[in-house]
């Protein structure tokens, strides 16, 4: 008894043996931490005075898988499948004591043992399908044997866990302990072991695997792929639970694995998982640095952004006053969110009570000075610099000191914004997408004044409101929405050289992203921005023409596309055709087809262009950062990593040429390559 190794711990308890594993800070599933449970189940296997065993993990959770570090590296014996050969080969009861999440390798090993038990809070998942992977440890064979192929293949394809209830009453769990796991998870294995329970292992309950419903359920759960390779294979693999004896289908579980793991996709996405965390660690903040406690938080405006932000507070348990100008705008403000969570309740999304929970703690003011207890103050208002900065001169006389003031601007200078108040220090960007509720993307805006604690506390509270926080510089546009303009910009030239707009559209969603963008104006509405050329006395000679026809997108039924009353389906529309021929005439530019791959490029490399830049002036830290923008934001497809990694595997000299020619063909030097690729090219590198 005592260490294995420093990973694995094996002590007793009376008979009952605990092997504890404990590697921080997920108990990830790492060689040692295999090796040291190889050699404590083969030592409890051999001690008669031995009479049960516990599979436990120190810290905050069960392992929550197999450690992603070692994908691509050379395979270091014994494999997570060598582990669950030896759980299964136990003759003694075998419990699984789960805390925290147990997902992935974790989980699987837990369906290996003949029990398992847990806390309340304990979530149990499969999450591989989101690193483009399948299960590779059984999960695919013994899931769908312990709770039937459909609801397994749910859990496998969304890779979504659940919680400890739920497992609970699908049979997945034998027992949920209150109070101490470890007292709980020994008195179960005492009883287990004085009643005799038969050990059964999941590998050998055949009664729920029924094809019934399979076929539907796949067909719902892959129905928009748009071209990720996991979630067929999770579906090959889980029909092969119901079609092949239980070695077989393990066995091809294996191969599928092996391929996706060494497949360009999941390598992608694994990029994105540790570019996402390691976006959190924002270069500038001091180590020690700590957040400001918040405890409750404000939101200035009411309005569609306004009320969406205030829910991500209140999802999150947080108390958030709305502050409002008039009583009627107020209302109309809480009534959406009211009916926003309706909807989620109406689809079983939520249930009623959390919605009333959730409303209990949003209230409604008209008076600014409610704010003078918040710890967070994030303004909402009309994107008007005038208006901000009045906004923000008022937040300073009733603000309390050591608020963090927030601006959700999606383009105004912060640095100008902050000028307003004495006190720019407390001053950043919160920008969140819309809906605010649903988005996962904030870009949190750094100004030249903005302090490290202002900073570290706007990162947490994004985690905290379950936002994937990405820091990024003062600039117009920020960074996505200023790579996004490039894109738009290219877009307009391709109609006018002759696209069509479903021609675009579709090379966009041939690529990956779920809409073009084109649908995606049409959805937003044209008329704002053509109010705003208005204005400024600019011309967009196409999209101008389109709105004095009174295109304005889906909400006039036409747009760059028609729409069939009460239909969002974006249909080809010949006189948008019409219109886009006659501009380009008006501007003398000869029309020609235009192939799809030239398409995908001149919608893609500009942007990425852009992205160069936004790294050369330092507005993104890492290349890394404007990859999770990009996917968590903008609809980039997670398998192609984010457009800087999808740049590195092209080849910066590929990507220079053709810019270069882009640039060349078209007179716009905005397309000449950045000097950084021109450097990196030269180099042979990349922008990671
Ligand atoms: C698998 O199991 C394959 C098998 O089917 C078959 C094998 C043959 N490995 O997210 P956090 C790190 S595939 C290595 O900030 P949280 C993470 O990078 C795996 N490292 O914490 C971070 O490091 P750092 C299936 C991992 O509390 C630190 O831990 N499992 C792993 O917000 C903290 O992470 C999954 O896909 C890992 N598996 O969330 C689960 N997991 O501090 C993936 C985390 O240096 N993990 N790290 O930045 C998660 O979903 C979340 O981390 C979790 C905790 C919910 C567990």
């Amino acid at each position: 008894m005592g260490n294995i190794n420093a990973s694995v711990d094996l002590r007793r308890d009376g008979e009952i043996a605990i092997i504890t594993a404990d590697n921080p800070p997920v108990n990830a599933l790492k060689h040692e931490v295999r090796a040291g449970l190889v050699e404590a189940l083969g030592r409890v296997r051999d001690d008669a005075g031995i009479k049960a065993v516990v599979i436990a993990c120190a810290g905050r959770t069960f392992f929550a898988g197999a450690d992603i570090t070692e994908f691509g590296k050379p395979p270091q014996a014994p494999g997570l499948g060598e582990v669950i050969a030896a759980v299964e080969a136990m003759p003694k009861p075998l419990v699984a004591a789960l805390h925290g999440t147990a997902f992935g390798g974790g989980f699987e090993l837990a369906l290996a043992c003949h029990f398992r038990v847990a806390i309340a809070s304990a979530r149990v998942g499969l999450p591989e399908v989101k690193l483009g992977l399948l299960p590779g440890a059984g999960g695919t064979q013994r899931l769908p044997r312990l709770i039937g192929p459909e609801k397994a293949l749910k859990m496998i394809v969304t890779g979504d866990p659940i919680e400890a209830c739920e497992a609970l009453a699908d049979g997945i769990l034998d027992e949920i302990v209150e109070g101490d796991l470890t007292a709980g998870v020994i008195a179960f294995t005492r009883r287990v072991v004085a009643e005799g329970r038969p050990l059964r292992l999941v590998r050998d309950r055949e009664e729920k695997l029924v094809a019934e419903g399979f076929a539907d359920a796949a067909e719902a759960l892959t129905r928009r792929l748009r071209g990720r390779e996991a979630p067929a294979a999770c579906v090959e693999a889980v029909r092969n639970a119901i079609t092949l004896p239980f070695e077989e289908g393990l066995k091809r579980e294996g191969e599928l694995f092996r391929k996706l793991v060494t497949g360009d996709q999941s390598k992608a996405q694994r990029h994105i998982f540790f570019a996402e965390r390691e976006a959190a660690r924002v270069p500038g903040i001091p180590q020690g640095t700590n957040p400001r406690p918040i405890t409750s938080g404000a939101v200035i405006g009411a309005g569609t952004m306004g009320g969406g932000i205030a829910m991500c507070f209140a999802n999150a348990g947080i108390p958030v006053t709305i502050v409002e100008t008039g009583r009627d705008l107020l209302q109309r403000g809480l009534d959406r969110v009211a009916a926003n969570y309706r909807a989620t309740v109406s689809r079983g999304g939520l249930g009623a009570e959390e919605m009333e929970r959730r409303m209990a703690l949003i209230s409604g003011v008209t008076e600014l000075d409610a704010v003078g207890a918040a710890d967070v103050v994030i303004e909402a208002v009309f994107e008007d610099m005038d208006l901000k900065k009045r906004v923000f001169a008022d937040l300073e006389r009733v603000a309390k000191t050591n608020a963090v003031l927030a601006t959700n601007t999606s383009t105004l200078d912060v640095d100008e914004i902050a000028r307003a108040t004495s006190r720019p220090q407390d001053v950043l960007g919160m920008h969140f997408f819309s809906p605010a509720n649903v988005m996962r993307l904030l870009e949190i805006v750094r100004g030249a004044a903005t302090a490290p604690d202002a900073l570290a506390t706007a990162v947490a509270l994004g985690r905290r409101i379950g936002k994937v926080p990405v820091t990024v510089g003062v600039c117009y546009g920020f960074v996505g929405n200023r790579m996004l303009a490039r894109r738009s910009v290219e877009a307009e030239r391709l109609l006018l050289e002759g696209a069509l707009p479903q021609e675009v559209d579709a090379a966009v969603v041939g690529f990956g992203f779920p809409m073009g963008p084109f649908a995606m104006a049409d959805m937003a509405g044209l008329d704002v921005g053509w109010l705003i050329r208005k204005g400024r006395g600019e011309r967009n000679e196409i999209e101008d023409a389109l709105c004095e026809a009174r295109h304005f997108g889906q909400k006039t039924g036409k747009g760059y596309f028609r729409y069939e009353p009460g239909s969002r389906t974006p249909l080809p529309d010949s006189e948008v055709e019409r219109i886009i021929a006659e501009a380009a005439a008006r501007l003398n530019r000869p029309r020609r087809s235009i192939a799809q791959e030239e398409i995908v490029e001149r919608m893609i490399f500009p942007m990425i262009n852009e992205g160069a830049r936004i790294l050369e002036e330092g507005i993104a830290a890492r290349p890394g950062d404007i990859d999770v923008i990009w996917v968590y934001g903008y609809g980039w497809p997670v398998w192609r990593g984010g457009p800087m990694y999808y740049a590195d595997q092209l080849g910066l000299a590929h990507l220079r040429d053709r810019l270069s020619l882009y640039a060349e063909q078209s007179g716009d030097e905005t397309l000449r390559p950045a000097a950084l690729i021109h450097r990196l090219a030269a180099e042979g590198r990349g922008f990671a």
